[in-house]
């Protein structure tokens, strides 16, 4: 019988597969565990980061306008939930949703917020789906009368590669027919500004890019020297983003049970990559796989802009 294989071994046979390729590079969903999630959080509050906020600003100024775009009877779909924070802003201004359908592979964080999101909001049904959901999934049914929106914020499609965005554009453009979907993007701006959020001067986010180094070591056993390492982020203006690496400092070895993987000094193990958009690009994007544009909103200075896109 084939045994499902666990959160750790799945995090083990990634690592070990990213430590034997060339360039080397591990997806950023490893960076959340308990302690990434908390770090996460922290970013979302440093004066350098501005997505979380100016996002929270649009949500906040031009949520109406964003639920007229939902309309009556919706069954509300948020990727990859978080705290559930920013869609209280839609929420408020929703006409008798059908549904809340948060999905997230967290299933313990996204009960826990679930229900926290209840007692605000008692009159509201909650469906929580414990799903991942680039993969297959599957929604509960909705009236025939309302429509599905998808509500996907935090400019989290920037840390998928230009592939993986194209899949899950063509996949919620199907489930969500009919409907639309809204998206927050990080628009492309001025590389210095870019640089300081992902660089910021409390150290947190080298912190939490670290943390998955700290990670191996504690759920795999990893051995290495924990000051050999640095937080390494950098604007790629060709390719349109942020890149996030840990460098090794010098030659050394890192340990993961009987396998040793060789570092030289200078090289990297590829961590993150944050794209960044300009509306037009991105509504480009999202026509090939299914979308027509709609209303957007930015902030005066136009580095953040949440989508309508209709399915
Ligand atoms: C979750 N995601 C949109 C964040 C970003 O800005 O790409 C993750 C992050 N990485 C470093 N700082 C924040």
């Amino acid at each position: 019988m084939n045994m499902p294989i666990s959160a750790r071994q799945q995090f083990a046979a990634d690592l070990h597969a990213a430590l034997s390729s060339r360039p080397r590079n591990i997806s950023p969903k490893y960076f959340y565990d308990e302690i990434g999630s908390r770090l996460f959080e922290q970013i979302c509050e440093l004066p350098e980061y501005y997505p979380t906020r100016t996002e929270l600003a649009l949500l906040q100024k031009y949520g109406r306008e964003m639920a007229e775009c939902i309309g009556p009877h919706a069954q509300l779909v948020e990727y990859g939930a978080g705290a559930l924070r920013k869609v209280r802003l839609l929420l408020d201004h929703l006409r008798e949703p059908e549904a809340f359908v948060p999905v997230d592979i967290s299933g313990a964080h996204l009960l826990a917020a679930s229900a926290e999101l209840g007692r605000a909001y008692p009159g509201l049904k909650i469906a929580p789906l414990v799903a991942d959901f680039t993969q297959p999934h599957d929604l509960p049914p909705r009236r025939e009368s309302g429509r599905r929106v998808g509500f996907f914020p935090g400019s989290s499609i920037g840390n998928f590669t230009p592939a993986e965005a194209r899949d899950f554009l063509r996949m919620a453009a199907q489930e969500l027919r009919g409907g639309g979907l809204l998206i927050g993007i990080d628009r492309i701006k001025e590389p210095a500004l870019l640089h300081a959020a992902y660089n910021d001067s409390a150290g947190v986010t080298a912190a939490f890019n670290l943390n998955l180094l700290e990670r191996a070591r504690r759920e795999l056993g990893a051995e290495f020297d924990p000051d050999g390492f640095l937080h390494s982020a950098f604007y790629n203006a060709p390719l349109q983003r942020i890149e996030m690496h840990l460098q090794s400092r010098r030659a050394q070895t890192i340990r993961i049970g009987e396998t040793s993987y060789d570092f030289a000094g200078g090289e990297t193990l590829h961590t993150e990559n944050s794209h960044k958009y300009s509306v037009d690009g991105f509504q480009a994007l999202a026509a090939g796989c299914g979308f027509s544009a709609g209303p957007v909103w930015s902030d005066e200075r136009d580095w953040f802009t949440l989508l309508w896109l209709q399915a």
